[in-house]
């Protein structure tokens, strides 16, 4: 097994501007040395449970300091290189070393691991199985805490049911994401990019937003519900105050039961197949009654709610029917598998997510292809930190053999209009 010979942290640039944490890991194995490379990303809207970020100067010397001296003249192996950085934490939380430090020396040790065999991070992870693409949720509009809370609902998605692969969901996303910017051009209400690319607009209502994205996906020549539906992130714990969930835009705030018609209203009126954070983190019991009315129809994602920890999807007691994956969310590679075998076990469905602040590291692409995750959300169609990860899903997916693949969004996404 090869050996950790270095490991190094610097302090680079995200998609915001701010600083984040860098790792490399050198190790020996097979008589050469490789180097694997991974860069810790950002959250803005973030569960309160989430693995935390210490400032990165700190979470830095961490890196160059402590970790360094813990993990050089180790073996290379991903859970046991996890459980040693945790240990060596010590908090619950992963606030001593930060989640920072941690998630990006934990990536770069796969990144290494899979360097040591000459094999792309993903083609090391599935080993022998049988791998697919997964099924993109793009952003057309960002809205919550990516755009200053201009609309209330952080995610306006979609997903290309119809498509027959990944390359053809790709190409029909940048119809729509055109056709949608015609519109909001037309209309004067462009305000430029939200933090994920996504089309930061002037509406008088969330729904209007809706309404709008179903007309972009017909100006684009494409079926609404039938060929391309739609995907939320209400991101609501960003609206939960006091008992009940504020829509700013509207001037108004909703009691639970409230939102839960709002939702429901929508499912009917427009083609959505997926809700992530229908309801606020802390909030299962509002989970679990969406759950049991939307379930059979919609997919309902706990991002906020999971936080990518195992144990709180197992004991999610029926509330939603899937889980956001994000490394950083947890903290390390080995928790955030742990959480899709869990999910695998409890019949859940599962997306690999990056987070709102990103940059080129396109590790997250490799995790979802090599791990068999059936679906993958990195943000917009625009921003060079986002195309960078779907750019890389066209490479993998022709190292797979395009047409050789089933592509599994009709599988996934069974909702009939
Ligand atoms: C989310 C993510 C990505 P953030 O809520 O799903 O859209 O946002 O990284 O800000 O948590
Ligand atoms: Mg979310």
């Amino acid at each position: 097994m090869a050996k950790i010979l270095e490991v190094f942290g610097r302090s680079v640039w995200d998609s915001r501007g701010r600083p984040t944490v860098e790792a490399e890991v050198t190790v020996k194995g097979t008589g050469r040395t490789s180097v694997g490379r991974a860069i810790a990303p950002a959250g803005a809207s973030t569960g309160s449970g989430e693995a935390k970020s210490i400032e990165v100067r700190q979470a830095v010397h961490g890196v160059n300091t402590e970790i360094r001296n813990v993990l050089v003249g180790k073996s290379l192996n991903q859970q046991e290189n996890d459980h040693t950085l945790i240990a060596l934490d010590g908090t619950p939380d992963k606030s001593r070393l930060g989640g920072n430090a941690i998630v990006a020396v934990s990536l770069a040790c796969a990144q290494a691991a899979a360097a040591v065999e000459k094999k792309p991070l993903w083609k090391f992870l599935a080993g022998e199985r049988a791998v697919a693409m997964p099924v993109p949720q793009i952003q057309i509009f960002g809205g919550g805490a990516h755009a200053h809370g201009r609309m209330d609902v952080q995610d306006f998605m979609i997903i290309c049911t119809g498509a027959g692969s990944y390359t053809e969901a790709l190409e029909w996303t940048a119809e729509v994401y055109r056709a949608a910017g015609a519109r909001l051009a037309k209309r004067e209400a462009l305000h430029g990019v939200a933090d994920e690319g996504g089309y930061w607009p002037a509406f008088k209502s969330n729904e209007e937003a809706l309404a709008e994205l179903t007309g972009a996906i017909s100006d684009a020549g494409f079926e609404p519900g039938a060929e391309i539906a739609i995907a939320l992130d209400i991101a609501a714990s960003q609206l939960w105050r006091g008992g009940r969930y504020h829509l700013a835009l509207e001037k108004r705030s909703l009691s639970v039961e409230q939102m839960h018609a709002m939702l429901l209203g929508w499912i009917e009126r427009y083609p959505i197949v997926s809700i992530e954070d229908p309801f606020a983190e802390h909030d299962a019991d509002a989970m679990a009654s969406f759950t049991r009315t939307a379930g059979e129809r919609i997919q309902i994602v706990g991002d906020d709610f999971f936080v990518t920890d195992a144990k709180k999807l197992q004991e999610a007691k029926g509330a939603c029917n899937a889980v956001l994956l994000k490394p950083n969310q947890v903290g390390t590679l080995t928790e955030t598998l742990a959480c899709w075998r869990a999910a695998q076990e409890a019949g859940y469905g599962a997306i690999v997510s990056a987070r709102s602040g990103e940059t080129e590291d396109v590790s997250i692409v490799h995790l979802a292809v090599g791990w068999g995750v059936p679906q993958l959300k990195v943000g917009s169609f625009a921003r060079s930190e986002r195309m960078a990860k779907w750019n890389e899903g066209l490479r993998i997916e022709e190292a797979l053999g395009r047409n050789k693949l089933p592509y599994l969004a009709r599988k996934l996404f069974s909702r009939r209009f």
